[in-house]
């Protein structure tokens, strides 16, 4: 492709005389906003280790109390995209929020969809939607577009997860809002009982069924039980992984971010193609490398990192007697729906 004309080889006059009509001529930009063969890429791999966020969370919680928070997190930014962005990537926005014994966080509905994943410690829960989901350490739970929100504390032990929100999209399109509320009734426990086994739905299909998201928790032990009886059946397989969708469609449980868990055997090493998506991995157990181009990140249980799309990734359990567990979240269901994804062989 041949170089093009540079701004500068226009006149002042002729500029001036652009911008005072709110015009800009193509041709100077026309590389940058389409660059040959691969996208500007401006997320940077990289890793937010739990060992030196989880002291800096705790501070938090001693400088600032609920009332001055609403919401106490600390927010995982890409310097790639400007810290003040609020983007993991460009579409995923990631934060990792404590709420000590006994506080509470209030409910309140947003148009960004958000999923929890929890990271440490007993007793706390969030209610979606007047349905009470308990929280514990590999939980994740779902708190979709529009669906009041609210989180608590019974236990003694600080809690932490990590939230994983479609802000940027949704902020970018400019439809990204709040609306607060009061406290909710709790109509429903237990509703992730009701979906006990893929393939199988209660019947008559009620409560829920009609809504955009039946499900709204997704308990560690069924996601771990799954995977280990996937390896253990398919010895063959080429990733032992698991997407939560939607039980009612078989879906993706949300509209813009996809979400999966990731067994790997011990000692396993699994290079994922390079895909038009950004992704971000959050070790849930074990001890996992993630290495893209010249970076390599040794993750440790709870620790978290994201990388480019548009290069392979490459995974590695540094357990030779362990399998590890990882948690994946990308923007596939939105690059799919707008006809953009890419797998590249
Ligand atoms: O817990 O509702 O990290 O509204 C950012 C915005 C968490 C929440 C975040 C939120 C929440």
């Amino acid at each position: 492709m041949h170089e093009l004309g540079r701004l500068e080889d226009l006149p002042e006059e002729y500029r001036a005389a652009l911008t005072e009509l709110n015009l800009v001529p193509l041709w100077p930009s026309l590389r940058a906003v389409l660059p040959p063969g691969k996208p500007a890429i401006r997320t940077r791999p990289t890793a937010w280790p739990y060992r030196t966020l989880r002291p800096l969370l705790l501070k938090a919680g001693e400088l600032t109390p609920m009332e001055k928070a609403e919401r106490r997190v600390l927010v995982m930014a890409n310097p790639g995209h400007g810290l003040e962005k609020m983007q993991a990537t460009s579409t995923i926005y990631l934060g990792m929020q404590l709420l000590l014994p006994g506080e509470w966080a209030p409910a309140h509905r947003h148009t960004p969809n958000a999923v929890r994943m929890i990271v440490e410690g007993e007793g706390a829960y969030t209610t979606v939607d007047g349905e009470k989901c308990p929280m514990q350490r590999g939980d994740l739970i779902l708190t979709p577009t529009g669906l009041w929100h609210e989180h608590g504390h019974d236990g003694d032990q600080p809690v932490v997860w990590l939230d994983v929100l479609d802000l940027p999209t949704v902020f970018y399109l400019e439809t990204s809002y709040v609306t607060g509320g009061n406290p909710q009734e709790v109509a429903d426990q237990g509703m992730d009982q009701r979906y006990q086994r893929g393939g199988i739905v209660p019947a008559p299909v009620f409560v829920r069924s009609d809504q955009p998201f039946p499900m709204l928790r997704y308990p560690w032990a069924d996601v771990r039980k799954a995977l280990l009886a996937l390896a253990e059946s398919q010895p063959g397989i080429e990733a032992v992984q698991v997407a939560y969708v939607n039980p009612e469609t078989g879906g993706e449980c949300q509209k813009i971010l996809g979400f999966s868990a990731l067994m790997l055997r011990p000692g396993e090493c699994l290079t994922l193609p390079a895909r038009s998506t950004a992704m971000v991995f959050h070790v849930i157990e074990g001890a996992t490398k993630v290495e893209q181009d010249d970076h390599a990140f040794p993750l440790a249980e709870a620790d978290t990192c994201c990388t480019q799309g548009y290069a392979p990734v490459t995974l590695t359990n540094l357990s030779a007697a362990q399998p590890s567990f990882i948690f994946i979240a990308d923007d596939a269901p939105l690059q799919k729906k707008l006809g953009l994804y890419e797998v590249r062989l």
